[in-house]
């Protein structure tokens, strides 16, 4: 295959129910048992105030991988992963076993009824920009930089979760 062939892609994760660290580390295990998905960089895990949200604190983390699957093809493997986690969607942002985000997809923009990237909110989220953070400090989005955004939202309850 052409290694040109393989592009970055940003995926957050986050969980409200359950075990949410266990259930984090099975998201990952999962995407990185895919054939064409390798995990490229992880961040620390996070434990955070829901954001326009209700219910217990959320877990929540920022993973970097090099996929050949399409921006299509690798939302339908998120959200696979989501449905066998028991995801169940009764209202917009309820709580949730677990969210599988596409953040970011080799600097594409994409206006969908199913997929928008970048994903709309993230550059307000703390709970997306300090996991991404961990990863790259020195990124820039198309907001701004990754440090100025992070200084908006200061007042959002983001820490680091124990070992
Ligand atoms: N969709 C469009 N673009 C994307 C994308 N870039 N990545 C579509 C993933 N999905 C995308 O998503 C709704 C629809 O968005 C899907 O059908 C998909 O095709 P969903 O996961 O079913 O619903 P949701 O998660 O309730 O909505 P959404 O829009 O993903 O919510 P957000 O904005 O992601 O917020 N607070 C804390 N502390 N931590 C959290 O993780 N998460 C949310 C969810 C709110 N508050 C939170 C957290
Ligand atoms: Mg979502």
């Amino acid at each position: 295959m052409n290694a040109s062939a393989w592009q970055v892609a940003w995926v957050g994760l986050g969980a409200n129910l359950g075990d949410p660290a266990a259930t984090l580390r099975e998201a990952l295990a999962a995407l990185a048992a895919h054939p064409e998905v390798r995990q490229d960089a992880l961040s620390r895990f996070y434990r955070t105030g829901p954001i326009d949200s209700s219910g217990p604190d959320y877990v929540n983390a920022v993973v970097r991988l090099r996929t050949t699957l399409p921006p299509m093809g690798l939302l339908d493997l998120l959200q696979d992963i989501e449905q066998r986690h028991g995801r169940e969607r009764p209202y917009r942002n309820a709580p949730r076993t677990l969210d599988l985000d596409l953040l970011l997809y080799d600097g594409q923009r994409l206006d969908s009824p199913r997929l928008t990237l970048p994903h709309p909110r993230m550059h307000q989220r703390a709970f997306v920009l300090r996991p991404l953070a961990d990863i790259d400090p020195g990124m820039v989005l198309p907001q701004g930089r990754i440090d100025d955004l992070l200084r908006a939202c200061a007042d959002q309850d983001v820490v680091p979760l124990a070992d």
